[in-house]
């Protein structure tokens, strides 16, 4: 055993697992946070180092989740939730005293989650799921949540980083980027609309997930979707950055890692799919003028994401990280490509 996974071991011990065969191994492909799987005498779980660069305030989630965790006891109780586990002194984090926050959860039996949208049902389920989840806390005030990274989906301020970050970026770094800097100019009108949205009071915030990307539904063995999980960035939000980030994940058959740009194109089904998922439960929640934004929450997101992985290359790749040479520059044109092509189909699915 490596020193890394015996320190692991210490964690799990202030949440009370000794003794238990013990066995844990990497889970996920998420980029922000470090996840194991943990098998136990006692059972699966997930435990969880929060990445404090990126969270500022961990003990905050750990708030959210469990203000969250009472509400839905209280209201849902049928609803599956993975409530945190405490450590030995009651803690919902255990702080290793430098810089390590760490969290436990049970891991949901019976349970698998899935990295591609293979079927528009699949797409249907997880958008339905979603949907659910800010359904069910509607009667919770979303400002009662803590923000836990402040301006993490306001598209001004990442436009605004997107420009800082091309004035101090080197010269090589900038002229490997020009083209889809160019190409990121170019659609700046998604901006000035997110700008519009916020200021319309039509526009509602709610307790909105913020990262819904498929792998964060848990599905059971007849691919029903069972609840949502990852619940980091769950804080006051607009429809839009869930819808939104659905389709930026759901639509292409390829990920945000795909290298061969020709692979990438829109699959019109799932477009469908997410758009009758969603309102299967939030169609009583939305107002008329929200409803008429389901397009346009696809371009907010997919736009935003090419520039958060821009601005990223441009700044040496501290937020993302990178396993190659250009990694961020090749998601950040991967996202550029599928806004184009979700683009062209304006006219047949804006309607
Ligand atoms: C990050 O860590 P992960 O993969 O769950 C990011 C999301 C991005 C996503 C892109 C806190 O999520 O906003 O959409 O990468 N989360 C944070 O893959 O920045
Ligand atoms: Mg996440």
């Amino acid at each position: 055993m490596n020193n890394y996974n015996r320190k692991l071991l210490g964690v799990l011990e202030s949440f009370g697992f000794t003794n238990e065969n013990l066995e844990l191994n990497t889970f996920g492909t998420g980029l922000i946070n470090n996840t194991w799987k943990v098998t136990s005498n006692r059972g699966e779980f997930i435990l969880q180092k929060i990445n404090h660069q990126v969270f500022p305030e961990p003990g905050a989630i750990a708030r959210n989740i469990t203000r969250i965790a009472g509400y839905l006891r209280k209201f849902y109780p049928e609803y599956k939730f993975a409530s945190p586990v405490p450590t030995q002194s009651g803690k919902d984090m255990f702080f290793d005293g430098k810089t390590g926050y760490y969290r436990v959860f049970p891991f949901i039996t019976g349970s698998h989650t899935c990295t591609v949208a293979q079927t528009p049902e699949m797409a249907y389920q997880a958008a339905a799921q979603f949907g659910k989840f800010t359904r069910m806390l509607s009667g919770m005030e979303a400002d009662s949540l803590e923000i836990t990274i402040p301006d993490f989906h306001n598209l001004g301020k990442r436009y605004q980083q997107f420009l800082d970050s091309i004035h101090q970026t080197d010269a090589k770094r900038k002229t490997e980027a020009s083209e889809w800097i160019m190409e990121l100019f170019a659609s700046q009108n998604i901006v000035e609309e997110y700008k519009s949205i916020i200021r319309n009071p039509e526009f509602k915030t709610r307790v909105t997930h913020h990262d819904t990307k498929i792998s964060n539904v848990l599905f059971d063995a007849n691919q029903k979707g069972i609840c949502v999980i990852d619940l980091d960035t769950v804080m006051p939000g607009y429809f839009i950055s869930d819808v939104g980030d659905m389709m930026r994940t759901y639509l292409c058959p390829v990920t945000e890692e795909e290298s061969d740009l020709s692979k990438i194109r829109v699959r019109k089904e799932f477009y469908q799919a997410i758009v009758q998922g969603y309102c299967s439960e939030m169609k009583e929640e939305l107002t008329e003028t929200e409803k008429k934004y389901f397009f346009y929450a696809g371009k907010f997101s997919i736009y935003m994401q090419a520039l958060r992985f821009l601005t990223d290359f441009l700044n040496s790749d501290i937020y993302y990280g990178s396993s190659y040479p250009g990694q961020n520059l090749m998601r950040a044109a991967n996202q550029v490509i599928l806004l184009k092509r979700l683009v062209e189909l304006e006219p047949e699915l804006n309607i």
